[in-house]
């Protein structure tokens, strides 16, 4: 078995994050291209969606998806619990899990990936060939990003966690989607005092500090 990572980016990190907090050694292999912001082109001939995490299983079978890849070992692995102990906490960890990616985790990313020079015809992750930035994206993602904030706030009045009183995979996709922002010219915890007690508390655990 091994996982295939890129240790600057975001999402290879929320596995990497899961692992250490499952107390879980699996193999990684570092593709990203030192010095430069892509992936080994060796690498991509076997990835058949271009993009990193991959977990490859011994059989050869591929793994993409952060969340796909923390099922595989939950399943096999189930304390502590990560993606919910019960009906309940299960669909609250999958339901901020979610939102954490696509209204958080993908919009501070579509900020980012048009604003980068390092990153023009290059736009999206997994594309092959070019693929052109578009300016108004980089206000745009801030926007997304700023109103996901604003959700997090809320509910981080309400609860310690964001699916309740216990750190799971939804407290990992937003970890990595507010340290993402600050690649991005955005307010993350400022006028945020929700966020930023939650920020503290999370960024003293082993496994984000394994992973800065
Ligand atoms: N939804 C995917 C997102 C994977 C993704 O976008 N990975 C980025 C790194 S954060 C990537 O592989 N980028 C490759 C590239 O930029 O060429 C997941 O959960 O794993």
């Amino acid at each position: 078995m091994k996982l295939y990572v890129w240790k600057i980016a975001p999402n290879p990190r929320r596995v990497c994050i899961y692992l250490i907090e499952k107390g879980i050694e699996v193999p990684t292999e570092e593709v990203g291209v030192p010095g430069k912001p892509i992936l080994d082109p060796a690498f991509l001939e076997r990835a058949p969606h271009r993009r990193v995490p991959v977990l490859e299983l011994d059989d050869g079978t591929l793994i993409s998806e952060a969340m796909a890849i923390c099922r595989y070992f939950e399943t096999q692995h189930p304390e502590p619990p990560l993606m919910g102990a019960d009906a309940l906490e299960m669909a609250l960890v999958e339901m901020w899990e979610r939102m954490s990616e696509f209204e958080g985790l993908l919009a501070v990313a579509e900020s980012f990936r048009n604003a980068k020079r390092s990153f023009a015809g290059r736009a999206l992750p997994g594309i092959p060939g070019e693929l052109a930035q578009i300016p108004e994206l980089i206000e745009r993602g801030k926007q997304r990003a700023g109103v996901y904030f604003d959700k997090l706030e809320a509910r981080l009045g309400e609860a310690r966690h964001l699916a309740g009183e216990r750190f799971t995979v939804a407290d990992i996709t937003a970890w990595c989607t507010v340290d993402f922002a600050k690649f991005i010219e955005i307010e993350t915890v400022e006028g945020r005092p929700n966020l930023a007690r939650w920020r503290d508390e999370v960024a003293g655990r082993e496994s984000i500090r394994a992973t800065a």
